[in-house]
């Protein structure tokens, strides 16, 4: 059932009571955001184009503005490495100096790396690959319209079916030379969870050298700094970079000498989700045959790198530290990897349910609402207000809301929808939520919480738009 039907564009009348009255201030973040093609996650926090942000932002704006949805990928693919790796950050040459660092001058990737974007300037890591999951939306949003809008979102699914096939094709080759289902990230910054304890063990192991000086802008931004991550984790997160410049962001060279490798198991399952939305995209298009092959078995090796992952006593899947050779025991909302995944078996489908609305999650005693912390309250990493380390995000409950719609759950998704939407009518759509008192934390209009919940309103109980 549609809740309702979204105008054009973004001027939309406002209503009164209940969740749905996040929609025309949702949109109205994402206005507020624009800068021409695209949107900053932030408005001040975060000043450039962010990959995975921009991937919920066409998500969202797919049923608000589907011509603006196209815009927001094309600029960012256009960014694209010749490895096929899609940039976490693409600078913006109009961002207010001293806005947002490491900037486009501490990477200095298109100096360093002949297979960096020459005229423009990208940092050298990637982001999860949403990406695919926005296509199909923005295919889903057109179909049913007119011949013109139907027109459009063809071409523009021809147009970048190659470059999403190469970039999949990148994280399924250089982050997994094992061949392990599992994608390698290089940086805690590559998970989109920065500072969860997922990384703490891992980022120990890091000795940080002769790390050249630098000035946090980020702190300006946010109303108190312990929300954000602390210097110590900022020092590693710059003596990483440090080591990816050394190895040129050569991708064998990283692998060679890097101190932080490990295989992310939400990066890993989202990759699979989008391998899916891929497969759709290449039947649309005509792909040829051998994509699909290649892609199907891309869909088979990750859900079987996930399984190889889970662990049957937390009842969640767990992160793996390639150069310790061992898990990284934490449980977070990262766990959950394998319904992001989908393809379950009902019983390990039952057993990711029963961690989800346990004590450890959701079904912790005290919490404003019945939404997962990012970080379960049991571990001794947890921090109600720290960043990754605790609060609820949004953008992850929409990650659970869909694939729990994606398993044949829709119950438990329309109660984790009302519950996100009851959150964002009640504090905006802040970046993220303290989980025992509901405040909003980070930045106040951060554009991914907006774009989730446009999708949330928009999409119908069994997943389609
Ligand atoms: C956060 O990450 C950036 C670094 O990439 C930062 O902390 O400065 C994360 O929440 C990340 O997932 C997100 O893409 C980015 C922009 O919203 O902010």
């Amino acid at each position: 059932m549609k809740e309702e039907e979204l105008p054009e564009g973004f001027s939309q009348r406002p209503r009164t009571g209940g969740p749905e009255r996040v929609n025309p201030r949702a949109a109205g973040v994402l206005r507020r955001n624009s800068i021409e093609s695209w949107t900053k996650p932030a408005p001040t926090l975060y000043p450039h184009q962010w990959s995975w942000d921009s991937a919920f932002i066409a998500l969202g704006l797919a049923h608000v503005d589907n011509q603006r949805a196209t815009s927001e990928l094309e600029t960012l693919f256009a960014n694209q490495w010749a490895t096929g790796k899609v940039p976490h950050i693409v600078f913006n040459p109009e961002a207010p100096p001293r806005s947002y660092f490491p900037d486009a001058e501490r990477w200095n990737s298109s100096e360093i790396s002949e297979d960096a974007p020459a005229n423009s300037h990208t940092s050298g890591l990637c982001q999860p690959p949403v990406h695919a999951l926005a296509v199909r939306r923005i295919w889903e949003t057109a179909r049913g319209r007119d011949e013109q809008h139907v027109a459009r979102a063809r071409r523009f699914l021809g147009d970048n079916y190659p470059r999403l096939y190469a970039w999949h094709r990148y994280l399924a080759s250089a982050r997994d030379p094992e061949g392990s289902g599992l994608v390698t990230i290089y940086h805690p910054w590559e998970s989109g969870t920065d500072n969860s304890p997922r990384w703490d063990a891992a980022l120990e192991a890091v000795r940080v050298g002769d790390l050249p000086p630098y000035t946090r802008y980020d702190l300006q931004h946010v109303t108190d700094p312990s929300h954000r991550p602390t210097n110590e984790e900022y020092d590693r997160y710059l003596w990483l970079l440090e080591h990816l410049k050394r190895a040129r962001y050569d991708e064998a060279a990283i692998y060679e000498e890097h101190p932080f490798l490990v295989k992310d198991v939400l990066f890993s399952a989202i990759l699979v989700a989008a391998n899916q939305a891929l497969l759709e995209i290449a039947e649309v298009v005509g792909a040829p045959e051998e994509d699909r092959t290649l892609i199907e078995a891309w869909i088979e090796r990750g859900r079987a790198g996930l399984d190889g992952r889970w662990d049957p006593d937390l009842g969640l899947c767990l992160d793996y530290d390639v150069l310790a050779g061992r898990p990284l025991r934490v449980r977070t909302i990262a766990g959950f990897a394998p319904l992001i995944a989908g393809g379950l078996s009902n019983e390990r489908l039952d057993a990711l349910l029963v961690t989800l609305d346990s004590p450890a999650f959701a079904g912790h005693e005290g919490l404003h609402r019945p939404l997962p912390p990012s970080t379960s309250p049991e571990e001794p990493g947890f921090h109600p207000r720290s960043y990754w380390r605790g609060p609820v995000w949004p953008v992850a409950n929409w990650l659970l809301w869909w694939s729990l719609i994606r398993a044949g759950k829709p119950d438990r998704a329309g109660q984790m929808r009302q519950e996100t939407l009851g959150q964002l009518g009640e504090g905006g759509f802040a970046e993220y939520f303290e989980p025992f008192t509901g405040e909003p934390l980070g930045s106040t209009e951060q554009s991914w919480t907006a774009a989730v919940a446009l999708d949330m309103l928009a999409v119908n109980t069994d997943g389609s738009a």
